[in-house]
């Protein structure tokens, strides 16, 4: 039946529209999406199409998006819109039944969604961390997130003590979570956070460090995070332009691998379009 089913996708999108994704790069939601379809081998049955979060979102977007601007959003194949990436990844999931990356039983589907509702505490506190420019606030925010990683221990443990993955295999939780691990890079490079050597974090480090190194979560790397998110360590969000610079450390040229690695002292020294290789 699932072989059917490709089949049928695959003679599909040979054929004529494929779902359509907008995304930005490096953006830790759509990422969520690139790991489900690399899990599937599907990858190539969606069209990713990049957009400059640098730049005002062009007309034609913002008509299909009714003015919202986030991202990403996908456009099916009969010019149907989903926001949302848990939204969007639920949908591939019902879209691309095989291989199954959440879990069918609905117990064990319940457990996986109680991990996820915490994805949203734990990015939010991770992102204003690094935003975060009072020096005064920095044990409260270090304090903060380990809290968030001790919640996730305690769940895992709870629910698989002695494995690696909160189930036997990389699935539903592990492609919400692993973005914003790999995002939190720029807590390690700007403020110096490690989650310590204590019993406390034993059970979620093993969990992030096979997060970090499965083959289907490679999108992106510390290099590029480091990089692309440092306006965000002073500060600004979103692609927004730091006063001062004329060009975000968002922008898609020059490339980051051009770049040269951003300083380290975020309650310092502000570095300049021409420091961070912004411009020729
Ligand atoms: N809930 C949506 C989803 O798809 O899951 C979130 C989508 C979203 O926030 N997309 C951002 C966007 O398009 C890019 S990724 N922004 C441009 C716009 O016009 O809205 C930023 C944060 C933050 C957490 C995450 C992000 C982030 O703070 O990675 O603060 C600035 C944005 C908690």
């Amino acid at each position: 039946m699932a072989e059917v089913t490709d089949q049928a996708q695959i003679r599909r999108s040979a054929e004529g529209p494929t779902p359509t994704l907008y995304h930005i790069p490096v953006c830790p939601f759509s990422q969520r999406l690139e790991i489900l379809l690399t899990l599937k081998g599907l990858s190539h049955l969606v069209d990713f199409r990049v957009v400059d979060i640098t730049r005002p979102r062009p007309g034609w977007l913002l008509e299909k998006t009714a003015g919202t601007t986030a991202l990403p959003v996908l456009e099916t194949e009969s010019g149907g819109i989903i926001k949302e990436s848990m939204v969007i990844l639920r949908y591939f999931e019902d879209l691309f039944p095989e291989p199954a990356v959440a879990q069918r039983d609905p117990y064990l589907h319940a457990v996986e969604g109680m991990m996820n509702a915490m994805e949203g505490d734990f990015c939010t506190w991770g992102y204003r961390y690094v935003l975060n420019q009072d020096p005064g606030r920095r044990e409260d925010f270090r304090r903060g997130m380990l809290e968030r990683y001790a919640r996730l221990d305690e769940f895992l443990m709870r629910h698989n003590p002695t494995g690696t993955f909160l189930f036997e295999r990389f699935g539903l939780a592990e492609t919400v979570f692993t973005p914003f691990f790999m995002r939190f890079w720029f807590l390690k490079y700007y403020e110096d956070f490690e989650l310590p050597e204590e019993e406390r974090y034993v059970r979620v480090g093993r969990w992030r460090e096979a997060c970090l190194a499965h083959p289907a979560a490679q999108q992106v790397t510390m290099e590029e995070i480091v990089k692309v998110y440092y306006d965000y360590a002073k500060g600004a969000g979103n692609g927004a332009v730091l006063h001062g610079r004329e060009r975000s450390s968002f922008v898609l040229e020059p490339g980051w691998k051009s770049r040269p690695w951003p300083p380290k002292d975020k309650y310092g020294h502000a570095a300049t379009d021409q420091e961070l290789g912004l411009i020729g």
